[in-house]
């Protein structure tokens, strides 16, 4: 079997964004596309020669041809050994574990997450670097750059891989592994929540529904809370991994997870339920009555993560994305450790849990994770909350209330405005930077803007910098808004507004979250003047 080059030319528009590489699944068919895009990631890795590489992918449409080039792509670029999932699965957080527990020197994570699947949905292509995460920014411009200067790429002729049997075979010298993709995750799972507890907490008649939205986390999720768990099987609803998600969004939030969201809030509801997204690293948390927000979800595990055994010790420092609430610092203050304020996107989680300075980080989307991998984690977060629930004997609803209680209610929401004309967007947010200097001391409704800026990040550990990740608005009522576009969707731009205000322990905690926010919202709108310049009346998503 000989490795060929095949004359290549480049395509421009391959740069990765907030996630990896993510497109329309038409301009990933294109031919060479995948091709171009694996080279260049394997051009990046100069150490590949004699190396292990993972691979994996959501099980989206497509996931398995990319999966059968790049195994061919590998082979002809040198290195020793693949582990793929079977049948090329791998959630994403699952694939983290795996890079980290086989000493790979990377993966390819293939998913466009939450984005809708099948063949008119979307793709993506990530890379993950030997410490199971995202590449960071100055690997991915290096990636970047060699799709721009392709001239040829390395594949090896070979008949296509069985991957469905767990088990050994090769491609030429390259050693294959096809894995369980859920055992290894399994292991680490078990050494990291009290799964004794969760069992009793089952056995007690405790009920949960967890929607797994067709996706990658439905084998997870079945071998875990079902068969490890104890959970009453039809625990796990959609838990099939299906091409297209079976038509629908695999987002975890009340809009595109609507079924379990009402479930929840009808008087049928169990004592618990959870969501994940297309790769299994997001996760919804919704109590009876109650959604949990993303912010309040970190915040409320930031409390109580000592009662896991992974977590005895306590926790080092926390971390969350700029746009997502502080209310995870104000834990961090009680508890006196640092919290860290990154940009958005996992990636820049990375640095500060190398260095050993924070044990928990999130973002507002959905996404919690530790230092257990270098990933977000759906599955994990629900069952530390499980955990949680199990050691303080309390009903999710009521540990809510008792942690707004006693720190305060960050009120929340997200305002998504998408697939608005690329210009447009581009010119709201360049307007909104040229009036930052004027904005402090002007009023809008009861609010008064008190700060304004770009946001602008300095790793701690390694000193680089990142800058225009999002305009910040804060106001004297305490109350913030942030405005940033979005790195990850397919088609034209999408325009995220987050709006929150805080109401102190001694206030109002109970009120509708739209009436506290209606008139920081109304300010968002008339600060960046978003009607006029994007020719919306109202956001395509409020979560
Ligand atoms: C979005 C979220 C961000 C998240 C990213 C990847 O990015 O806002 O918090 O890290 O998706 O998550 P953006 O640039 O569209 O706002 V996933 O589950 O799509 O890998
Ligand atoms: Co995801």
């Amino acid at each position: 079997m000989t490795a060929k080059s095949v004359a290549t030319t480049p395509f421009p528009d391959q740069k990765p964004g907030t996630s990896g590489l993510r497109k329309k699944v038409a301009v990933f068919r294109q031919p060479r596309y995948v091709e171009n895009f694996v080279q260049a990631i394997f051009d990046a890795i100069p150490e590949r020669a004699g190396a292990t590489l993972v691979i994996g992918g959501d099980g989206r449409f497509f996931n398995r041809e990319v999966v059968q080039t790049a195994l061919k792509m590998a082979a002809a670029n040198g290195f020793a050994r693949v582990l793929v999932g079977r049948g090329g699965l791998l959630s994403t957080p699952a694939a983290s574990c795996v890079i980290r527990k086989y000493g790979a020197i990377g993966g390819l994570v293939l998913s466009a997450s939450h984005n809708p699947g099948g063949p008119d949905g979307d793709f993506g292509i990530k890379f993950n670097t030997a410490n199971g995460g995202p590449a960071p920014e100055d690997v991915t411009a290096a990636i970047f750059a060699r799709t721009l200067a392709l001239t040829e790429y390395r594949i090896v002729e070979a008949p296509d891989l069985d991957l469905d049997a767990v088990g050994e075979t090769c491609i030429g010298a390259m050693a294959v592994t096809v894995l369980d993709p859920v055992a290894d995750y399994l292991h680490l799972m078990r050494t990291l929540v009290d799964f004794e507890a969760i069992r009793a907490l089952f056995a007690g008649g405790f009920r949960m529904r967890f929607d797994a939205m067709s996706a990658v986390t439905g084998p997870y999720a079945h071998a875990i809370l079902e068969g490890e768990l104890g959970a009453a099987p039809g625990t796990v609803v959609n838990g099939t991994p299906q091409p297209d998600f079976g038509g629908h969004h695999p987002d975890p939030n009340p809009v595109h997870c609507h079924d379990l969201y009402d479930l929840m809030l009808s008087p049928d509801a169990p004592d618990f339920g959870a969501a994940s997204d297309g790769d299994g690293d997001r996760n919804m948390i919704v109590a009876p009555g109650l959604f949990v927000t993303p912010s309040d979800s970190l915040a409320i595990l930031a409390a109580h993560a000592h009662r896991a055994p992974g977590y005895a010790a306590g926790l080092a420092g926390v971390a969350r994305s700029m746009p997502t609430s502080r209310a995870v610092d104000r834990v961090a203050a009680s508890l006196g450790i640092p919290a860290y304020e990154t940009p958005t996107g996992w990636k820049f989680f990375g640095s500060l849990l190398d260095a050993g300075l924070i044990t928990l980080c999130g973002e507002e989307s959905a996404g919690t994770g530790s230092d257990h991998v270098r990933e977000k984690d759906g599955l994990w977060a629900v069952l530390l909350w499980l955990n949680v629930l199990a050691a303080t004997g309390t009903p999710a609803r009521d540990l809510v209330h008792a942690h707004w209680a006693r720190f305060g209610r960050d009120y929340y929401t997200r305002h998504d405005y998408e697939e608005i004309d690329s210009d447009a967007a581009k010119a709201l947010m360049s307007g909104l930077r040229a009036k930052l200097a004027d904005l402090p001391g002007q009023r809008f409704g009861d609010l008064t803007v008190a700060t304004a800026d770009d946001f602008r990040y300095v790793d701690p550990v390694d000193g680089s910098v990142t800058a225009e990740q999002g305009v910040r608005i804060g106001f004297a009522e305490d109350a913030r808004v942030v405005y940033r576009l979005s790195g990850t969707g397919t088609a034209g731009a999408t325009l995220r507004v987050y709006v929150e205000r805080f109401e102190p322990a001694t206030g109002r905690l109970d009120r509708p979250v739209a009436e506290v926010l209606a008139s920081a919202v109304a300010a968002a709108c008339a600060i960046a003047d978003i009607a006029a310049l994007t020719g919306r009346d109202a956001p395509s998503v409020v979560t």
